[in-house]
């Protein structure tokens, strides 16, 4: 298929084309590139939801529960994965579940993993390439699930309308990172795995935290969950409709996407150039230069002016 008929094949909405499109977008060719131009005008449409927080806090069960919800409302969505610790099609027993729904059932549901790629690189385009892909195909509801601020370069914030935290009791260093305001503030937080003791202190004390955040005009509210009975689940979806509703009539919607994508235009150059370094390193060079500088010969700024230059130390 060439590119083109792959573009017209997600605008189609076929399944095919979909997976194809997004494996096109993941090797990082001219092709996925030419797919990605045809269908970057065509995309804009979905709700786009960000679900975010530490590996085992239940942020796939709660994506699942999510699809269910929003199932029974009519709604297609589709779910992209970038947690490499639970991979939809590996193991989870609700992952199995939504796995045989996403095959043999049910048009509606659609779900890619990314994790497989994550040593590759190219992990950020390849991700918002893969949302653009979904909402050009016409999915109502597009859910990113990552992993938390630090431990991936996806901006989440650009890909996403609305991004949801998740977090379970015990998750005490979320609290630290809030108060201390290294933490992007999400703009709803769920409490899962309610049915363990310590979520009604949790919500406490990030309702609390929350509190000492200088915060614009929405405060983010605290949602409690059971996602694996999918207990609080209809109450967390109303908490990302509230926050669109606000993003809209607040006038705030414009500013929050100009400044996302700035954030992700600057991680996807970042990430490309890494990957066009990665590209052209000579190892043999590069032990050279360790090696060089290792005996003094040579400092480590100038053996790094040589590597992006691709000059030797000497004409540097
Ligand atoms: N007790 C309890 N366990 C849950 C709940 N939600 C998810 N889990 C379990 O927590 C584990 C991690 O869930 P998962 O969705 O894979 O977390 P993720 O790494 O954030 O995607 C799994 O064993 C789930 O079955 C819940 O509401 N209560
Ligand atoms: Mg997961």
């Amino acid at each position: 298929m060439t590119p083109s008929e792959v573009a017209q094949g997600v605008l189609d909405g076929r399944r095919r084309a979909i997976g194809r499109a997004i494996s096109m977008a993941e090797s990082l060719g001219p092709d996925g590139r030419e797919v990605m131009r045809l269908l970057h005008p065509r995309a804009g449409r979905a709700v786009r939801v960000g679900i975010t927080g530490s590996p085992g806090a239940g942020k796939s069960t709660l994506s699942a529960a999510l699809v269910r919800h929003l199932r029974a409302r009519g709604m297609s969505v589709a779910i992209v994965s970038v947690d490499p610790t639970s991979p939809f099609t590996n193991g989870a027993v609700l992952g199995d579940r939504i796995r045989l729904v996403d095959h043999f059932l049910d048009e509606g549901v659609f779900i890619r993993s990314m994790a497989s790629r994550g040593h590759l690189g190219g992990l950020a385009e390849a991700t918002g390439d893969a949302v653009t892909i979904l909402d050009a195909a016409g999915f109502d509801v597009v859910i990113v699930e990552t992993v938390g601020a630090g431990q991936n370069e996806i901006e989440v914030q650009a890909l996403a309308d609305t991004v949801v935290l998740v977090l379970m009791p015990g998750s005490g260093d979320a609290i630290q990172a809030i108060k201390a305001g290294v933490m992007e503030i999400p703009d709803v937080i769920v409490i899962n795995k309610c049915d363990r003791p310590g979520a009604d202190i949790l919500a406490g004390e990030v309702e609390s935290a929350l509190t000492l955040v200088p915060s614009d005009d929405w405060l983010p509210p605290v949602v409690l969950t059971q996602a694996l009975d999918g207990q609080g689940v209809e109450q967390a979806w109303d908490a990302v409709e509230r926050h669109r509703a606000d993003l809209s009539s607040s006038g705030r919607a414009p500013e929050r996407a100009l400044d996302g994508m700035r954030r992700n235009l600057r991680s996807l150059a970042l990430e490309r150039m890494a990957r066009d370094l990665a590209a052209r390193a000579d190892e043999a060079a590069l032990d050279a230069l360790a090696a060089r500088v290792l005996a003094r010969e040579i400092d480590p700024a100038t053996a790094v002016d040589s590597i992006l230059g691709g000059s030797s130390p000497e004409e540097a």
